[in-house]
C-alpha cells in the first residue's frame, strides 16, 4: 500500500493544480437586462424590444468570450406598470453583474427605475422612451436613441395642419407622463398654428368604454381626434368612434406603432395617421437585412421599436469594451461603462447616434406614418428631423 502513497499524491496534486487553471481560465460574468412590459395589453411592444436586444448580444457573446467575459442576457417584464418598473430596478441595482440596462418602453416607468439605477451610476439606455423628463433631468447614466415628444407632438400638429388640413381638433390622453405629456405638446402647437381645440379629455389606460368621451366628440364635430396614449385604448377608441359615425380623422403618436392596433380596430384602422420615433427598417438595406434575420431567428416580424433595442444594445456593448479596455481587461465599474456610453459614435440600422451632455441622441428623427390598409406597419409618409 505504502508504495502507492506517492502516485495517489501526484494524483491529488494534478487534480488541484488543473482545478485552479480552470477557475482562472473561467470567464467572468457581465450580465445585461432588457426591462419591458413581457405581460399585459403592451406586451407585443415590449417583446419586440426585448428580441432586439437579445439578438444584439447572442452576436457579441464570441467577442466577449474572447475577452475573457461570459455576457449574460436577463430579460424583465415591468408590466407597464410603475410600482414593478422600480421593484425591478431595486432587483437589478442589487446584482453587481448587471453593468447595462436596456429599457423601458414606458415614460412612466423609465423615469422612477431610473432614478433607482442611478443611485449607483447603471447605465440605461432607452430605445423607446419620449417623455422629455426621461433625459432632462440630466442624469449621467440615461441615455435614449429615440426622438423626444416635444419634437413629435409638434411634428404631428404641423403634419395635421399642413398635410390633413385640418382646423379643429378634440385631444384625448390617457393621464399618463407620456400620453397626456405627447397629447400636451401637439395642443400647444396646433393652437399655435391656429387650429381650434374643441376638447381635451383625459381617459384611464384598461378601459374598455368610451362612450362618454365619445359623445363629447360627436358634439363638437372635429375634424381631427388626437389621441396620446397607447394602441391598447387607442383602438377601442377608433373602432368605438367609428360605430358611431364620427367620421373625424385619427391621430395619435408612437403608442399607436404596433400591430395590435390592426388587431383591435381591423379595417377602422385604416385612414389612421400616427406620428413615431421608431424609422421604418424597410427603408435601407441594412434595416432589410436586420428585420430578415430577427424573422429567421425569432420567426416573427421586427416590432416598433426592435431595430432601435438593437441598436441601444450594441452602443452599451461598445461602452462596455471600451472600459473593459482601458481598465486593462479587468471587469469595469458601472460609472466606467455609464462614461464611456456618452462617448460611443455609432451608426445603427436607423442611422447614426451620438449623446449629448442630457443623454439625448443628437441625430433622432420623427416619422409620420399612415395605415392605408388593414396592415402593420403603416407607410412613411414624411422623416422629419430638427424643431417642428
Ligand atoms: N414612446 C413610446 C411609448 C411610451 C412612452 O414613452 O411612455
Amino acid at each position: 500500500m505504502r508504495k502507492y502513497r506517492w502516485l495517489v499524491l501526484l494524483v491529488v496534486s494534478l487534480l488541484l493544480v488543473s482545478t485552479a487553471v480552470a477557475g482562472c481560465g473561467k470567464p467572468k460574468v457581465i450580465k445585461i437586462a432588457s426591462v419591458s412590459p413581457l405581460s399585459g395589453a403592451q406586451s407585443s411592444m415590449g417583446e419586440a424590444m426585448k428580441l432586439g436586444v437579445q439578438m444584439a448580444i447572442d452576436e457579441n457573446k464570441d467577442k466577449f468570450k474572447k475577452l475573457g467575459y461570459d455576457l449574460q442576457f436577463t430579460p424583465q417584464d415591468d408590466q407597464a406598470d410603475p410600482k414593478v418598473g422600480v421593484s425591478v430596478a431595486e432587483k437589478l441595482i442589487a446584482d453587481k453583474d448587471i453593468l447595462l440596462v436596456i429599457g423601458h418602453l414606458n415614460s412612466s416607468v423609465a423615469i422612477p427605475s431610473s432614478e433607482v439605477y442611478a443611485k449607483d451610476n447603471l447605465t440605461m439606455i432607452s430605445p423607446a422612451n419620449t417623455n422629455p423628463k426621461v433625459t432632462d433631468r440630466n442624469l449621467p447614466n440615461v441615455n435614449r436613441v429615440c426622438g423626444r415628444d416635444d419634437f413629435q407632438g409638434p411634428w404631428g400638429a404641423r403634419y395635421a395642419v399642413e398635410t390633413l388640413k385640418v382646423k379643429s381638433v378634440f385631444v384625448i390622453h390617457d393621464k399618463t407622463t407620456y400620453g397626456q405629456g405627447v397629447a400636451d405638446e401637439f395642443r400647444k402647437k396646433a393652437e399655435a398654428l391656429g387650429v381650434k381645440v374643441l376638447g381635451f379629455e383625459g381617459i384611464t389606460q384598461g378601459e374598455v368604454d368610451f362612450s362618454a368621451v365619445l359623445n363629447q366628440v360627436k358634439v363638437k364635430k372635429p375634424d381631427l381626434i388626437y389621441f396620446g396614449g397607447m394602441f391598447p385604448e387607442a383602438g377601442q377608441i377608433l373602432k368605438q368612434a367609428r360605430e358611431k359615425k364620427i367620421g373625424a380623422y385619427f391621430m395619435g403618436a408612437d403608442g399607436l406603432d404596433d400591430k395590435g392596433l390592426i388587431d383591435i380596430a381591423g379595417k377602422d384602422a385604416v385612414g389612421v395617421v400616427y406620428s413615431t420615433a421608431a424609422g421604418d427598417v424597410t427603408k435601407s438595406e441594412v434595416g432589410r437585412n436586420f428585420a430578415a434575420n430577427y424573422k429567421a431567428k425569432f420567426g416573427k416580424e421586427v416590432g416598433a421599436y426592435s431595430a432601435q433595442a438593437y441598436d441601444s444594445a450594441n452602443i452599451g456593448l461598445l461602452a462596455l469594451e471600451a472600459a473593459i479596455k482601458a481598465n486593462n481587461g479587468k471587469k469595469p465599474t458601472r460609472a466606467q461603462v455609464s462614461t464611456e456610453t456618452r462617448k460611443v459614435k455609432y451608426t445603427g440600422i436607423l442611422g447614426p447616434v451620438a449623446f449629448d451632455s442630457k443623454g439625448d441622441n443628437i441625430n433622432a428623427k420623427i416619422y409620420i406614418f399612415e395605415i392605408k390598409e388593414a396592415k402593420y406597419p403603416g407607410t412613411l409618409a414624411a422623416e422629419l428631423s430638427g424643431k417642428p
